[in-house]
């Protein structure tokens, strides 16, 4: 994921049945740690998060929740080389960033990495997330839709505002993705942001990450 100069992170987006979890770090997260050794991150990847008590009534508020403290940056930096290595091996975007269009420009993009890792795999199906998220959005258990890892390139473009289940073959709306960076993302790398109560809106369902999304939200405001 480290392009140079690049501003990478990485979504992995499990489960669902569920709603949107944000699973930033506090200030994001911090690589220059000693990774844990496998066993150890395994075990926190294993175990629960005690979530705040107010947590699954502002997710259900906002459509979004930021939660610090998900994983140490010793199981991310266990975690984030072998995630590196498999997205620069699976990449198939070898257009210059100048002949792409929005969407290409935004990010490199590989989904379904965990089928391609064993280690991955351990991340992906994480029984803290998919236990936080189960908890978010009130239900029993939650199923993975897919992983996804999202590289941003130097001098690559934005991200366009856009709603996510455009891109989803679901019907349920009770879904969630869960937003994991791999790296410190202070304000001036330009981390993910949410419009608060935007999973209320009816416009910008039909939207996809290209040109329109900025004109799109002021008009929704
Ligand atoms: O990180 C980005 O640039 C976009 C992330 C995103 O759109 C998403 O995770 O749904």
């Amino acid at each position: 994921m480290q392009l140079p100069g690049a501003a990478p992170h990485v979504a992995t987006l499990p489960p669902v049945t569920g709603a949107v979890l944000d699973a930033l770090g506090e200030g994001g997260i911090s690589l220059r740690v000693r990774p844990m050794p496998a066993t150890a991150a395994t075990t926190e990847l294993d175990t629960s998060h005690t979530l705040p008590e107010d947590a699954a009534e502002r997710f259900e508020q906002q459509g979004f929740i930021r939660l610090s403290g998900v994983l140490s940056p010793e199981t991310i930096a266990a975690y984030e080389p072998e995630i590196t290595s498999k997205i620069r091996e699976l990449n198939t975007q070898h257009v210059p960033l100048a002949e792409r269009d929005t969407y290409g420009k935004a990010f490199l993009q590989v989904s379904n990495v965990w089928r391609h890792s064993e280690r991955i795999r351990e991340m992906v199906f994480s029984q803290r997330l998919a236990r936080i998220a189960a908890e978010l959005m009130g239900v029993e258990a939650v199923r993975l839709y897919e992983d996804q890892a999202l590289y941003k390139e130097p001098s690559g473009g934005i991200t366009q505002w856009h709603a996510d289940p455009y891109y989803w073959p679901l019907v349920s709306d009770c879904i969630c993705t869960v937003w994991i960076p791999l790296q410190e993302m202070p304000l001036e790398m330009g981390p993910l942001v949410f419009v608060a109560g935007s999973h209320t809106f009816s416009c910008g369902r039909d939207m996809e990450i290209g040109d329109t999304g900025e004109a799109a939200l002021q008009q929704a405001r």
